[in-house]
């Protein structure tokens, strides 16, 4: 798959900020430091647009990026596990 405009929608900390597209939702969960944003970033062949840390637990939000108006890769914090 060709991928050429992902971009980072929203950071959404209430459901009603969750995207309401109907896309399909490919949803990124686990422990954190485990390399859910890194993971991201390589699909996407980008350097930084899910931000990645050494430092666990720094997601707090649900981040939301649009991939191509196609899906979303969606990343959940730790706190949802
Ligand atoms: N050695 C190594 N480090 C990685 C890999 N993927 C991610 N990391 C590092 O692991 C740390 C956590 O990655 P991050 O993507 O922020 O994890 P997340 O908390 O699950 O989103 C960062 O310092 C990344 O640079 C990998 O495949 N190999
Ligand atoms: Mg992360």
């Amino acid at each position: 798959m060709i991928i050429k405009n992902p971009r980072f929608e929203i950071s959404a900390v209430s459901p009603k900020q969750y995207p309401n597209t109907g896309l399909p939702e490919i949803v990124l969960v686990g422990k954190s430091n485990v390399g859910k944003s890194s993971f991201i970033n390589t699909m996407l062949n980008r350097k930084s647009l899910a931000r990645t840390s050494s430092e666990p637990g720094k997601t707090r939000q649900i981040n939301f990026y649009n991939i191509d108006n196609n899906f979303y890769f969606v990343d959940l914090p730790r706190i949802w596990i």
